[in-house]
Order: structure tokens, then sequence, then C-alpha cells
């Protein structure tokens, strides 16, 4: 029996987001892996947390509309990036390129493009590095390269966005004035927040090395000092 063409539809929507949800799986383990593998190395934490999402149909269906583009499945695979997000958080700015430059050295990842709005943020204040890249996803005949879009920012500047995309959301992209210019020097604020906090965490840094070098230091004088004492 032939199913009508909705069945086929709903069986190729299921298809199309198991993929990518699998890709969502795939890419977080191996994201964990590489700041596990960091943190054994170098005793250090770039990423503070990972969360990953689906993006909605109702938001597929308003992306394609709004790109003037057919709502169907073939368009939203072709032409949408961000139906798999990751969002990686991180303490400091100087985190950011390190853990994008880790993620493309990954020899099954191809970076498709990337938008650095760390280098070159927007006119509305908005700081965070985009890369979409694809990921295999292993099935039984054969693997399938699905797109992931990754995006990278600070913990001060996740606060300013995930606030902004509300508001965005909120007046449908043309908030007041007055609540734009507010979002702008918030933005500023931000980043002088984030310049601030990579300052402090360098100083700290420097202090618990001297440190270390000091007790390496009283611990090299004492053992010198029982050599010499020897009988
Ligand atoms: P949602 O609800 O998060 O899914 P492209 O993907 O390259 O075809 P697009 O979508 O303009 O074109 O790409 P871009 O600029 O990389 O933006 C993708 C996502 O980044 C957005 O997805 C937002 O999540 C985030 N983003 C981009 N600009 C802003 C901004 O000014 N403010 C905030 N808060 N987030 C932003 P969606 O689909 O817009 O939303």
């Amino acid at each position: 029996m032939k199913h009508p063409e909705s069945f086929d539809q709903i069986d190729q929507w299921k298809s199309a987001m198991f993929l990518y949800s699998s890709a969502l799986k795939s890419i977080n383990t191996k994201i964990e892996i590489l700041n596990n593998e960091y943190v054994q190395l170098y005793n250090y934490s770039p990423i503070e947390h990972i969360t990953s999402r689906l993006k909605t149909p109702e938001s597929i269906v308003k992306k394609l509309k709004h790109d003037r583009r057919e709502v169907t499945i073939e368009n939203m695979v072709e032409y949408l990036n961000d139906i798999a997000g990751v969002r990686i958080i991180c303490s400091f700015m100087s985190d950011i390129y390190p853990i994008a430059d880790m993620i493309a050295r990954q020899a099954d990842i191809t970076v498709l493009h990337v938008k650095d709005y760390i280098k070159y943020p927007k006119s509305n204040g908005y700081k965070s590095y985009h890369m979409v890249v694809t990921i295999p996803v292993y099935l039984t005949d054969g693997k399938r390269d699905t797109k992931v879009e990754i995006q990278i920012r600070t913990i001060a500047m996740d606060f300013w966005a995930t606030l902004e995309h509300k508001i965005a959301y909120k007046f449908e992209g043309n908030p007041p004035d007055n609540l734009e210019t507010e979002l702008k020097t918030c933005a500023d604020m931000v980043t002088m927040l984030d310049a601030k906090m990579f300052s402090l965490n360098q100083a700290i840094m420097e202090i618990g090395e001297k440190q270390r070098r000091e007790r390496e230091e009283r611990r090299q004088r004492a053992m010198e000092l029982g050599e010499k004492n020897q009988p």
C-alpha cells in the first residue's frame, strides 16, 4: 500500500531530525572529551558548560519563510545551518579561539563557514563566534555528514545575548529605540567586564605560578641542605 504524501513527509521529517539529534550527541561527546583532555594536560577547563538544542518546527518554518523559500524538508536540510545547534560557554575571551581551533582540527569535522562576531561584533553589540560544521553520523547503510552550528561565547556575552534575544523576539526584531540604546550600553559593559575578568585571571595565575616556583625553590634548598648534612 502506498503511503499518502503526508505520511512520506512525516517519515522524511523523522529521519532528518534523527540525523540532527544524533549529530548533536556526537559533537557533544567530542567536545566533552576534548575539554577533559585539556583538564588532564593543563589542569584547566576552557569550557564552562555546553548546551544544545534542535530548532523547533515553528522556528524552522519562520526562518524559511523569512528567507523567502518554500517550506519543504529539502529546503530545510539544504539551506538552514542551525537546525542542530551547540552553544559552548567559556569563562574568558581568551578561551574562544583555542576552543574553535580544537574543534576545527578534528579529522572528521569539516568547517563549512565561520562568522566571527568576536572580531567583528554586530552593530547591536552581539559578540559570539559561530562555526557551521558537518560531522558524520554512521547509520547501518553508511555515513551522513550532518550540519551543526556551534556558537562559542563567554558567560557574560551569553547573559547579554539571552536577554537581547528575548527582547528581539518580543518586539519581533524592532525593539523601541531606548531599549536598543540600553542594550548597546550593556554590550559595552560586557566587553569591559570580559576584559577585566581576563586581566584578573591573568594576575591570579601569575601569583599561583610565583607561589609554585617559590615552593619548588624551598624544596630544592631543603634537599641540598639535607645532602650537605649527611654524615
Ligand atoms: P534561534 O532562535 O537562536 O535559532 P545563516 O545561518 O548563516 O544562514 P543567520 O541565521 O543570520 O544566517 O546566521 P547567524 O548570524 O550565524 O545567526 C545564527 C544564530 O546566532 C541566531 O539564530 C541566534 O541564535 C544567534 N544570533 C545572531 N545574531 C544575534 C543577535 O544579534 N543577537 C542574539 N541574541 N543572537 C544572535 P536565530 O535563528 O536567529 O535564532
